[in-house]
């Protein structure tokens, strides 16, 4: 078996030896639990899940992802936290501080929340779009901090992410524009992490983008469905649909089982 030129044909025994030996260690998952934006301001704050019509409560994700701790060992848990200065780029209130792109069809004062407007990025033609939100998850505030009922695991990794003031950063592994990567692929990496499961809020937002880009680095991708509250049905279903597209699984939290 295994063998195409046929000078050496495993036997049985000896693959049950080098299944036994090395193989089991090598394909061991070395797993992480990403845990994204579960932030005051999106369960309760200003965004509070964007003041969905839908009703869509963000603290419903606190119990699956509390219980997911507490009876799995998983060897990585990484939080991440929208984290933007007072000046951020997305904030509506800020659109009058950056020239808009002669491409924009908005002047700033047109402007409404969840417009998407053209920067003109340093003033020197290169456009940038970007989604205007209110105000939220400023640095060191309180709807900037981790839902008090989340459970904060010992040893856990801890991703700010959209501190830049003029970039965005929806995914945790990188900015809006890919430009610039956080640090969460060099601690996986440092960690051996093989298997990422991601949860937290907004599922059709940045539980979208990060999982899209675990998918793209290269790691099994595992989307935990009731971990995770969104806006927009459609956006979710669309989101549900690129995982399992792209080879990843969107599973159920008690799916998750008997982790190392
Ligand atoms: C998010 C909008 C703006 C999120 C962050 O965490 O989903 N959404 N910033
Ligand atoms: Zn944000």
């Amino acid at each position: 078996i295994f063998d195409t030129n046929k000078d050496h044909v495993i036997d049985k025994e000896e693959f049950r030896y080098c299944w036994q030996k090395w193989i089991k260690q090598v394909v061991r998952p070395v797993t992480a639990l990403v845990i994204v934006d579960v932030q005051n301001d999106f369960i309760s704050g200003s965004l509070a899940l964007y003041n969905c019509p839908a009703g869509h409560h963000g603290e419903e994700v606190i119990p699956p992802i509390n219980r997911m701790l507490d009876e799995n060992r998983f060897d990585v848990v990484v939080y991440s936290l929208d984290w933007h200065p007072d000046n951020h780029v997305s904030f509506i209130d800020n659109v009058h501080m950056r020239p808009l792109h002669s491409s924009c069809k908005l002047t700033s004062e047109e402007t409404q929340v969840y417009d998407t407007v053209i920067f003109d990025v340093n003033n020197d033609g290169t456009p940038m779009e970007q989604k205007l939100w209110p105000r939220h998850c400023v640095q060191n505030t309180w709807g900037a901090e981790l839902h008090e009922d989340l459970k904060v695991a010992e040893d856990a990794i801890l991703v700010y992410k959209g501190t830049d003031p003029d970039t965005d950063s929806y995914s945790v592994f990188w900015d809006n524009n890919k430009k610039f990567h956080t640090t969460l692929n060099e601690e996986l990496q440092k960690r051996g992490v093989t298997d990422v499961f991601v949860c937290g809020v907004a599922y059709d937002v940045c539980v979208a983008a990060t999982t899209k880009h675990a998918i793209e680095e290269g790691y099994r991708t595992i989307l935990i469905d009731d971990g995770c509250r969104g806006v927009s049905e459609e956006d979710i279903m669309i989101t549900r649909e690129h995982i399992t597209a792209n080879q990843g699984l969107v599973v159920h939290s008690s799916q998750v089982k008997n982790l190392a």
